[in-house]
């Protein structure tokens, strides 16, 4: 509270303030609305000091809001009932409500049968969920984890990991920079940012094909200084939802390797993208495979619709276990002043599903099942659109997509239309979430969009 000196005559003073005494001392205290005055007396003068409610976080502007998260918090606050939130990307039943996988209730029923404590976790976290994690990212029998060359810590879901890859890289490379996708997921450049790394774009979407820039990324990872950290989304681009082919990863790997620049792979959607954790990992194995060193960052918020227990991992693969070791150190040294040590709960979901072969085993069915039902919601959509569209526009950019996300091609004004008009929720970048759409819903958003693109320039 900040106060304010006012210096008035005796007569000035309201007669109405309540409270107002002066004592033999000549001090006195009065409340006025919100504020204390304080009153002392001396050569027939009353000086008073008002204390007023400016606060001293006064200089803080206010924040604009997430452009992701963000637009939960206005479909929340939409009282149509026709709404639709297509924003975050987070998976919802055909009924469009929140899915527990049955898995993981399985996995924290054993927790409890186990009578498992809650101890604080070791810095790098829970040794069954590094295990596991780095198996699940690379195949159990990859050598770089029989040679003992992946230094593997638990971290805050994939926004901490790659918070810590990017503490890692600041601390270790400085003047490093980080080479991302044009456009790529809201948050990295935040992340980035806060870590003090530079960065910099790749191309990587082209709109007249709406679909990958090859060319253009192969010349803006060439034209990097050595050295360069490239950031890669492991499968599911997110927010285009294309990927390079199996033929493409390849040549980018040649050119990061002849680069001598750095892979650091986000991983948020290993078997999201194709149903198979095994398929949506081959881009960073065959980099492995080619014996560079690779940063990976892993989330399960997705594949186990652990959103809300943040559970990932931060993998730094090196070309020997002697520097894996102490790149660990080094990540737990980093880890520690910022969060000491990371939650258990997730950590033991992911350990025991991944370490109970029925429940490996079911864990795939219900990951297939959810990438089925988008899968299905996304040729629904095309065909309503192209049905319902007479304009001769091509709309087949939406089945070549994958993961969770269609990129509409929509432009800001045109995404405003579809939520001011039509209620649906969406990222301004006109990328719209499948997983939380449903069969019946999409005619519905087919109109939406029909009109958005058509109606509005
Ligand atoms: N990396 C990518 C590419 C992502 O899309 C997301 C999540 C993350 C990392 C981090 O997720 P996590 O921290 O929960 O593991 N992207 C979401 C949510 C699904 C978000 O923005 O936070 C999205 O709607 O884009």
């Amino acid at each position: 509270m900040a106060s304010a000196v006012l210096s008035i005559a005796t007569q000035c003073v309201s007669p109405n303030a309540s409270s107002l005494s002066i004592n033999e001392t000549h001090k006195g205290k009065a409340k006025l609305g919100g504020s204390t005055l304080r009153f002392s007396k001396s050569s027939g003068r009353i000086s008073m000091t008002v204390a007023v409610n400016v606060s001293r976080f006064e200089g803080i502007p206010m924040a604009p809001p997430d452009p992701i998260l963000g637009v939960s918090e206005a479909f929340r606050a939409d009282t149509n009932d026709v709404k639709l939130n297509l924003g975050v990307g987070a998976y919802r039943t055909e009924e469009l409500q929140p899915y527990v996988l049955n898995v993981v209730k399985k996995a924290e029923n054993l927790m409890l049968e186990r009578g498992d404590n809650k101890e604080y976790l070791p810095i790098e976290g829970l040794a069954a969920f590094n295990k596991a994690t780095a198996e699940l990212l690379l195949g159990a029998d990859n050598p770089a984890i029989k040679e003992q060359r992946v230094a593997t810590v638990q971290g805050l879901s994939g926004t901490g990991s790659l918070r810590l890859g990017a503490a890692l890289i600041e601390r270790y490379f400085p003047g490093s920079k980080v080479l991302i996708s044009a456009p790529t997921w809201g948050n990295h450049k935040n992340i980035f940012n806060d870590a003090r790394v530079p960065w910099s774009e790749y191309r990587y979407y082209d709109p007249r094909t709406v679909g990958l820039d090859f060319e253009g990324m192969i010349e803006d990872i060439k034209a990097a200084p050595e050295g360069t950290f490239v950031l890669l989304h492991g499968c599911a681009h997110n927010p285009t939802g294309i990927d390079p082919t199996p033929e493409q990863w390849e040549k980018i790997a040649d050119v990061i390797q002849q680069k001598n620049h750095i892979p650091f792979f986000d991983v948020a959607y290993q078997g999201f993208a194709s149903g198979s954790l095994d398929e949506d990992a081959a881009s960073v194995r065959l980099f492995v495979a080619r014996g560079m060193e690779v940063l990976v960052a892993q989330s399960y918020s997705k594949n186990l619709g652990l959103y809300a227990e943040r559970i990932g991992a931060m993998n730094v693969i090196s070309s020997s276990s002697e520097s894996a070791t102490r790149v660990k150190s080094q990540l737990k040294r980093l880890a520690r002043p910022m969060y000491s040590n990371p939650p258990v709960h997730g950590a033991r979901i992911v350990a025991n599903v991944v370490g109970t072969p029925v429940l490996f085993d079911e864990w795939k069915a219900e990951m297939e099942m959810m990438a089925g039902r988008i899968k299905n919601v996304r040729q629904k959509l095309y065909d309503s659109i192209s049905s319902k569209d007479k304009s001769g526009k091509d709309w087949s950019f939406i089945l070549k997509q994958i993961g969770m996300f269609s990129y509409t091609g929509l432009n800001k004004n045109q995404s405003d239309n579809m939520t001011n008009k039509w209620h649906v929720y969406m990222t301004k970048d006109g990328r719209i979430s499948l997983a939380g759409l449903s069969l019946a819903k999409c005619e519905y958003l087919a109109d939406a969009i029909i009109d958005s693109y058509h109606n509005v320039s």
